[in-house]
């Protein structure tokens, strides 16, 4: 099934009215799936990650194989994207999208989670899906495997800044030197989920189990404009043309070259406060 491309939205972006509206119909679909707790819905998806699927690029490297290579950007993109298939087609509802967290924004950076992820209750009464999910794994015999994720959120000031994202999309003219330093951002940002001093862990901050964290995805969506950002500036596929041909497993139908134009997708990212035209 194809869908019409859509805009991406700022988590900040998203229209909030009670009963309608973009965030609810994104709590709406994440509810949905999460009730889900077989192969067809978010906590399997979720386990394709890290526990127990274990398919994830990070750094070089993946548990599945020896091999190495820069898959990091390309691998989370396809994710992302079946997980948003996957959210339009579960709860038949063509205009749902991944918004993405602006961690580097002024709002962020005072604020903290956004109110959208981190409110504990929807208008309705409801817990909200996008706080916390209850994870339950049968198929993984060691705990933690049956639990709500958690977060413990470092200083908003904190967060990457938006120098240091426009330097890297700016600066950054080689794509190893890009996807190294945009990593390292982006685990900065998994790692400020968790507490320092006393030891409190957050699930964003582990590879494990950070997908079960539905921030993951808003903050996933948000690496994966700013290497849109860069494409645009760079080329989309300057310094990875030996890729395109790699199949992006469990997402096999997927190859490398079919997520570099991320409108074949299915979306697009919408106008931001980094004045960029689309
Ligand atoms: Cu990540």
């Amino acid at each position: 099934m194809s869908y019409p491309v859509l805009h991406r939205k700022s988590i900040y972006a998203l229209e909030v009215h009670p009963e309608s509206g973009e965030l609810n119909n994104l709590r709406a679909a994440f509810k949905i799936s999460m009730d889900i707790n077989d192969n067809r819905g978010y906590g399997y998806i979720a386990g394709f990650h890290g526990v127990p699927s274990w398919y994830c690029w990070h750094h070089q490297t993946d548990r599945r194989t020896t091999i190495s290579g820069p898959y990091f950007l390309p691998w989370h993109r396809a994710y992302l994207s079946y997980l948003e298939i996957h959210l339009k087609q579960n709860s038949n509802d063509p205009t749902v999208t991944i918004p993405y967290w602006d961690w580097s924004s002024n709002q962020s950076r005072s604020e903290g989670v956004p109110k959208a992820y981190d409110e504990e209750k929807m208008p309705n009464g409801e817990p909200n899906p996008l706080k916390t999910f209850h994870v339950q794994i049968p198929s993984y015999p060691r705990p933690p495997n049956d639990r709500y994720t958690r977060r413990y959120p470092g200083p908003p000031q904190a967060l990457p800044t938006d120098e240091q994202v426009q330097g890297i999309i700016h600066n950054d003219n080689n794509f190893d030197d890009f996807i190294l330093d945009l990593q390292e951002i982006h685990d900065a940002v998994h790692g400020w989920f968790s507490n320092i001093n006393p030891p409190l862990f957050g699930d964003m901050g582990a590879v494990a189990w950070s997908s079960y964290d539905p921030i993951f995805y808003a903050h996933h969506c948000m690496i994966d404009r700013i290497w849109y950002l860069w494409q645009l500036e760079h080329g989309p596929t300057t310094g990875f043309e030996q890729l395109l041909d790699v199949p992006l497993a469990p997402f096999d139908l997927l190859s490398v070259k079919d997520v570099i134009d991320i409108r074949r997708l299915g979306y697009d990212y919408a106008g931001s406060i980094h004045n960029v035209s689309f």
